[in-house]
């Protein structure tokens, strides 16, 4: 039994039995640790950022973390675009990432680097583990604080830490402390300003916006008057019939600041005071007024569930009153025929998703429509790009569907975006994934081209051109998809989407839509 052994054995005691991995020499002692495990699935990326997208997508929707296995400061370094969308989201990850043994990194051999320094901005907890006794407590103290805080923890492995004998020891479930209770004044001061006249909005985030947590904040709407709304970009949203609907303030800064401006308290739970994406001249960056008060009811890492029954209870809203869910199913909008528009494509997958299909959305600007469209679709999970670093929908589509075998996974795929990371297609074919990919062929970084006009530049000269748009080649998905494994059909039309779309659905594994926009 070595500490690679132990490393494992410490996370598949935790339940933590899902290993995304792209490894290297330094990381061989604990690929066989990993062998000797029937119980570890471990899932093999091309890239490191489709590794710790595909681990956010995964813990997201498993409501646990994954293991990553990632090869020294250069493999982390690959992964850490989609490391800072996993803690925007607040997913709970343990990322282990190998490093020479302890006597060798004085020798400044070609692949040493400072991990911790690389670690440090997207990890929310950081540890080089000293040798191989502190395998086992350093790992529990990662699963500890990946799953409380909740965030990424990163464990830094040296070889020799990997291959040294352990001494053998009872591995058993590491304990986790209770959530840090909500304090009762600001309990006391959301009620307060609730039943005031003043004009109230609630900013869910996290756990808040699970179907169970949103009837209670419904029931709270319902009854008092009461706004509710989620943050802009969240990790999951319980959605569709059965569900109590929440709109997330938008992202283009005109729209947010007049869905904003006359609240007078924001009680945020798990939210933070929403902002612009980015500043604009003669913009403000808060989105509330000046002069709205905060009140913080609960944070991420405290029982927002349990936040919102308490305030319910406060106010004398009754947890038997019928929570305001959304009841039917019939999307009002015929589907338009002929050219391919985004929003027939959006429409269409509204009214065509399965019940408790999981939505991947890093459509950019063609899905724009999308959540509106939606809210009264079967039931659903919704799964955003939450930290705006693009390049995550192929991965977190593949991470969700490993995390639920049984369940649907579509991904509205930009297509600027989905290049970043197309070689996840290869791990959605090679775990064959139910995973459909649906991509908006705008040929263009159209989201870029809006914020040039924006800031009032309406003429885009040869250089503009050439860094905001995508044909010259036209990107082939076709091509792309079936060199990586993945079968993919491209449609021009309405109705040609919606037979493909039929198609992918009544089948297993994973297919692609190119839609030419
Ligand atoms: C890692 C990273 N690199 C670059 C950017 C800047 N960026 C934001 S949106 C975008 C292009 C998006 O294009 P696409 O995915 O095709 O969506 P569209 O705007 O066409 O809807 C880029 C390059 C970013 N957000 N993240």
């Amino acid at each position: 039994m070595n500490g690679a052994d132990r490393l494992c054995d410490v996370l598949l005691a935790n339940d933590v039995d899902v290993c995304f991995a792209n490894p290297g020499t330094s990381e061989m002692h604990f690929v066989a640790a990993l062998d000797r495990k029937p119980k570890m699935r471990c899932v093999l990326g091309l890239f490191e950022g489709v590794v710790t997208g595909a681990a956010d997508g995964y813990a997201r929707m498993a409501d646990k973390p994954a293991a990553t296995l990632l090869h020294l400061g250069p493999g982390l370094a690959n992964g850490l675009a989609n490391l800072h969308n996993a803690r925007r989201a607040h997913t709970p990850m343990i990322n282990v990432v190998g490093d020479h043994a302890t006597y060798h990194l004085q020798h400044d051999a070609p692949l040493t680097s400072n991990i911790e320094s690389l670690a440090r901005p997207m990890s929310d907890w950081i540890r080089r583990i000293a040798d191989a006794e502190s395998v086992g407590p350093d790992t529990a103290a990662a699963y500890q604080a990946a799953v409380s805080l909740p965030g990424i923890t990163t464990l830094i492995l040296p070889a020799d830490a990997a291959w040294s004998e352990v001494s053998e020891t009872a591995i058993t479930r590491t304990a986790l402390a209770d959530p840090e209770p909500v304090a009762a004044e600001a309990v006391m001061a959301a009620a307060n300003a609730i039943r005031s006249s003043r004009r109230a909005l609630l900013m869910l985030t996290g756990q808040a916006l699970r179907a169970d947590a949103l009837e209670i904040a419904g029931r709270i709407a319902e009854a008092t008057g009461l706004r509710l709304t989620a943050q802009a970009f969240n990790g999951r949203i319980e959605r569709g019939v059965g569900r109590v609907s929440v709109a997330r303030v938008p992202y283009p800064i005109d729209l947010a600041l007049e869905m904003l401006r006359d609240v007078d308290v924001l009680i945020l739970v798990g939210a933070s005071v929403p902002v612009t994406f980015f500043a604009y001249p003669g913009k403000p960056g808060r989105l509330v007024r000046d002069d709205c008060e905060v009140i913080a009811l609960a944070q991420i890492g405290q029982d927002l569930k349990g936040a919102l029954a308490w305030l319910a209870d406060e106010l004398g809203v009754r947890p038997d009153r019928p929570a305001p869910i959304v009841r039917s199913v019939a999307i009002a909008d015929a589907l338009p025929q002929g050219r391919l528009t985004t929003d027939a494509i959006t429409l269409a997958v509204a009214r065509m998703m399965p019940e408790n299909a999981i939505i991947c959305d890093e459509s950019i600007t063609s899905g724009r429509q999308f959540f509106a469209l939606s809210q009264n679709s079967m039931p659903h999970d919704y799964l955003h790009i939450t930290g705006g670093s693009i390049g995550i929908g192929i991965p977190l589509a593949a991470g969700a569907a490993i995390a639920c075998p049984d369940r649907r996974v579509i991904d509205l795929q930009a297509d600027g975006s989905g290049m970043y990371t197309v070689q996840g297609l290869w791990t959605q074919a090679r775990e064959n994934l139910d995973v459909i990919t649906v991509v908006f062929a705008n040929r263009a970084y159209a989201v870029l081209q809006g914020e040039m006009r924006n800031v009032g530049v309406n003429e885009f000269g040869p250089n503009a051109q050439r860094m905001l748009t995508l044909d010259e080649p036209a990107l082939d998905w076709i091509a792309m998809a079936n060199g990586l494994g993945v079968e993919a059909g491209r449609v021009t039309t309405v109705e040609e989407f919606v037979r493909f779309f039929e198609g992918a659905l009544s089948r297993r594994g994973p297919f692609l839509i190119e839609a030419v926009l």
